[in-house]
């Protein structure tokens, strides 16, 4: 097994989100399409992405991503996602917070830089104001108003959509979108979780909807709605969610709700905030999100073949 003694990290964070980029020193995970390398990651190196994000040396909140060399010849840089439980097909806050980190190691400047994920290639601007947009992959919404009854709360009716991961996006009246409220949240959100599996809920080709979206009325004047997203593995969204944004927006424009080009403000659970819209190309739903990261650090992780919990306590 590889000693992984150089492993270097950027940490950034985007609209309060960390994020955690493996910049060198990771697993060799081959050169092969995004897929078989998440798949050797997945099998050989599962204990790596748990040493990475997980306690002691990070926490159940941050998403880690790996750089790698990009399959397509077009694109910057090819990624990994991944978080306290296992990986993610795209990530809104991460791409936003791993082009601020590109852009830290003084490997891209402002304009256009495209990044392979395993969900897609997606099309990143850096602006000069240093804000991010990410053009996503195409998002849609598979079902309306699905009805999932949830113990503890009754029968609860949402939508479910793809933006770059699978989301169930609801409203639950009298329940408050407030920072403070984060545990009955995420209490909630769980259980729409749990209700969901027990119905048979599922996204295409059988995925798990590993993402909740509670949504409200914003606080802040300018935003159309605020949000609340539950992560697989249980963390909260500290930022609007990137791909909870675009699902959120997919589902919007089905309804007659979201013309293409308009903007949608989106706050999150820390009033920071996502400006979202959407365009329709070959009849796909390709939704935008700008938002904006900062790096708060850079550090080699060791891991001593002594320490106990050398690949995270998981
Ligand atoms: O911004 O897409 C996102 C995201 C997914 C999970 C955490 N953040």
């Amino acid at each position: 097994m590889p000693s992984f003694s150089s492993v270097r990290v950027i940490d950034s964070h985007t609209a309060g989100e960390p994020t955690r980029v493996v910049i060198a020193g990771g697993p060799d995970l081959g050169s092969g399409a995004l897929t078989e390398r998440l798949a050797c990651f997945r099998e050989r190196y599962d204990f790596f992405r748990s040493g990475v994000v997980n306690e002691p040396r990070g926490s159940e909140v941050v998403v880690g991503a790996i750089l790698l060399e990009p399959f397509d010849p077009t694109c910057e840089a090819a990624v990994i996602y991944f978080n306290n439980v296992g990986y993610l097909g795209m990530c809104g806050h991460g791409t936003i917070g791993l082009v601020r980190t590109l852009e830290h190691m003084g490997r891209i400047g402002p304009g256009e830089h495209r990044i392979e994920t395993p969900s897609g290639v997606v099309t990143t601007t850096l602006h000069a104001s240093r804000q991010v947009t990410v053009e996503n992959v195409p998002a849609y919404r598979l079902h309306k108003d699905v009805s999932v009854d949830v113990p503890g709360y009754g029968v609860v009716t949402g939508d479910v959509a793809w933006g770059g991961n699978w989301f169930f996006l609801t409203n639950i009246p009298g329940l408050s979108l407030a920072l403070a409220n984060v545990r009955e949240l995420s209490r909630c959100a769980q259980a729409i979780k749990t209700g969901l599996a027990a119905n048979g809920i599922r996204g295409t080709n059988g995925d798990e909807i590993d993402h909740v979206e509670l949504f409200g009325a914003a606080e802040g004047a300018e935003a159309d709605s605020r949000n609340f997203v539950l992560c697989p593995g249980n963390a909260y969204d500290r930022s609007p969610c990137g791909t909870g944004t675009s699902a959120k927006m997919a589902c919007l424009y089905a309804d007659g709700h979201l013309s293409p080009g308009k903007v949608w403000r989106q706050e999150g659970i820390l009033r920071t905030y996502f400006d979202g819209s959407v365009s329709v190309k070959d009849g796909q739903v390709i939704p935008s999100i700008t938002g904006e990261a900062h790096v708060t650090g850079e550090a080699k992780l060791l891991f001593a073949e002594k320490d106990p919990f050398r690949w995270g306590i998981s």
